[in-house]
């Protein structure tokens, strides 16, 4: 696979932890009869996966700081590199025997995403991108859709659960986009609904109250895969834990649409 060695790195790392949670994912699927039910098992899967990435990309290069779902985050001794981990984005699917996650992880650097992985392992679809050098699939470029007409547009959100502070503001979101679009899909994870979005399968997504592991490999490859990305309120998308991303035809009416809330 060409791509930096950052990137391969990367990629090793995705594909050795996505093999355990496949063996996993097949477990998860007998447990959905249990009584107790999947709940321990899924989170000892997530919390194995994070350790097995963080220990590649720990060896490969020690110095870059952490940030991940699952661990504490750390300083680097290169304060200026830091991996942004989701070892299993889609977590409720994949409680579910729900074949729709991801492995996801992203290198920042001095602030900005410059390498992102994200690997479907139940589709064997391998998402990367790298700043400046495009976003493929499955070693194929690809690039934003290009339709221009809101109605004929199919959007991601995340749906909150019971309990999230965005629930009524995403309500409102959603009264002001269904009626305006060919549909709304809520996939459960963020990850691939973005890489979903470079990829052209939709045309855009929102989201309120996402984490920086569950978006930063994905933010990167929608744009470059030509599509747009902002923060939904406020200066950035960590900060504010919001999202909107479109392709460019479309960025300005779907953000205008879920900023109205
Ligand atoms: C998930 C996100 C999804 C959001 C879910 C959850 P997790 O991440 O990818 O977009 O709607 O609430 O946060 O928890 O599966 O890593």
């Amino acid at each position: 696979m060409l791509g930096s060695a950052n990137l391969n790195v990367m990629v090793k790392a995705a594909r050795t932890a996505a093999r355990k949670l496949v063996r996993d994912f097949r477990e998860v699927e007998n447990l959905q009869v249990s009584v107790k039910g999947a709940g321990d098992f899924v989170t000892r899967a997530d919390t194995a996966a994070e350790a097995t990435i963080r220990e590649i990309l720990t060896t490969e290069r020690p110095n870059y700081g952490w940030l991940g779902e699952e661990s504490e985050e750390e300083r680097g001794k290169d304060p200026t590199r830091r991996w942004i981990v989701d070892p299993l984005d889609g977590t409720t699917n994949f409680l579910h025997g729900q074949p729709h996650w991801a492995v996801s992880i992203a290198l920042e650097h001095k602030g900005e995403i410059v390498a992102g992985v994200i690997f479907d392992a139940a589709k064997d679809e391998l998402f990367v991108a790298e700043k400046g050098a495009g976003a493929f699939m499955n070693d194929q470029r690809i690039r934003v859709s290009g339709r221009r007409r809101l109605i004929e547009c199919a959007f991601a959100t995340g749906l909150p659960f019971g309990g999230r502070s965005d629930l009524p503001l995403t309500l409102k979101d959603l009264g002001r986009v269904m009626p305006a679009v060919a549909g709304v899909r809520s996939t459960g994870s963020a990850a691939l609904d973005l890489a979903h979005v470079a990829a052209g399968r939709f045309d855009g997504y929102w989201e309120r109250r996402i984490h920086a592991w569950d978006v930063a490999a994905g933010l990167l490859m929608v744009r470059e895969a030509g599509g747009f990305v902002e923060p939904l309120a406020g200066d950035d998308v960590f900060g504010s834990r919001t999202v909107v991303a479109a392709n460019g035809n479309v960025f300005a009416a779907l953000a205008d649409l879920v900023r109205q809330g």
